[in-house]
């Protein structure tokens, strides 16, 4: 945990990872470069030619694909949006050491590959199936344990139509960050299940009780604390912040109204049902109004506000609600790995006279 200053753990891991620019939120679909980025070691060298991907355990039958043989199969696509469960990490107080995301760990990709119940399928699994294990190809040491990168997903979660071995990403291959030959794409779940430069898919007869599963990735309130898993993504709005930045302190100056303040809001639980905007930092709250198009299912739903402030000082802020009824919380809840802080965003707007 660190005070005020930002450690060189963190600022190691800021200048090798990056976020979104939250003006990124224009695009439904995030270009390549500007979607956010997450390595945990380094990105594996890989030789596609020699590259298969052994498909083991539990099965009836063990396989070993090549990428031809991958991208022969019947292929589909999803647009999904997908956010690290560390984003709102650095505005926790006393800071969990990780990477330091203050907003901006989100992105949203049309992802292309072949769903994963087709291989499954191809493969067939033993009555003592129960969960599925994604095996990266990177490695390294965390906690103290030496690992390679790897998360399950019980059978059930596993055999969803919409999870993807995604070959690419925007229509172009795969970038070496963002997991080259082939990923895993779990609409819905934060970042961490989305395992890339896959090299291996295990079925265990057992849930897996490897370091991202057991010890990170979960709701831990201190470090005795087994917790609960992190799972899927808590709802978020988000707004591309208004006007213009001050180049250090990023607040903001707006010289024209009306404004349309535009978002995007998420959540991998069910349906953004409305999306509140706040100016005086959360005091009272106005409906914005979300987008006629809804948008594919497991993407962000855009919406905007019609703004006509006097001259003077804002506090601009937004939430968004689900259809279970989730929203957001005013003021960030703690936890040991920094996960899921969806505290609102808030951001201070001098609109000039
Ligand atoms: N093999 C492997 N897969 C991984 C990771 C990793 O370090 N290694 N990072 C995970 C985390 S924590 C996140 S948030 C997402 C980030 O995906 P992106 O960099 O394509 O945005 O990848 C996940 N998959
Ligand atoms: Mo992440």
């Amino acid at each position: 945990m660190a005070g005020d200053g930002i450690t060189r753990e963190e600022l190691q891991l800021a200048a090798r990872n990056h976020g979104m620019p939250l003006e990124a939120l224009r695009y439904p679909v995030t270009p390549v470069g500007l979607h956010y980025l997450l390595v945990h070691y380094d990105i594996p060298e890989v030789d596609v030619e020699a590259w298969r991907l052994r498909v083991d355990g539990e099965v009836q039958l063990e396989r070993s694909l090549s990428l031809d043989e991958l991208r022969a199969m019947p292929s589909t696509e999803v647009v999904s949006t997908m956010e690290c469960a560390g984003n709102g990490r650095a505005r926790l107080e006393p800071r969990p050491v990780s990477q330091p995301w203050l907003l901006e760990a989100v992105g949203t990709a049309r992802w292309r590959g072949v769903a994963l119940l087709s291989v499954l399928e191809r493969v067939g699994w033993r009555r003592g199936a129960t969960h599925v294990l994604f095996t990266g190809l990177d490695g390294g040491i965390e906690g103290g344990i030496e690992q390679r990168y790897q998360r399950a997903l019980p059978l059930a979660e596993a055999m969803r139509p919409e999870v993807l071995l995604a070959y690419e990403m925007n229509g172009v291959p795969l970038p070496p960050q963002h997991g080259f030959p082939l990923r895993l794409v779990t609409p819905g779940w934060y970042g961490m299940t989305n395992v890339k430069w896959l090299d291996s898919i295990t079925l265990l007869d057992a849930p897996f009780e490897g370091y991202q599963q057991s010890h990170a990735y979960r709701f831990r309130l201190d470090e005795d604390d087994e917790g609960m898993p992190v799972t899927r993504m808590q709802p978020r709005a988000l707004m591309v912040p208004p006007g213009v930045p001050e180049f250090l302190s990023r607040d903001r100056t707006v010289h024209e109204t009306p404004v349309a303040v535009r978002g995007r809001a998420w959540s991998g639980w069910a349906p953004i049902v409305s999306v509140d905007v706040s100016v005086d930092g959360g005091g009272t709250w106005s409906a914005a109004e979300l987008d006629d198009d809804a948008g594919p299912p497991w993407a962000w739903r855009g919406w905007s506000f019609e703004w006509s402030p006097e001259p003077g000082e804002y506090v601009v802020a937004c939430r968004a609600t689900d259809a279970r009824g989730t929203g957001q919380p005013a003021e960030p809840v703690w936890n040991v790995g920094g996960y899921s802080n969806t505290a609102v965003q808030r951001v201070a707007v001098t609109v000039a006279g």
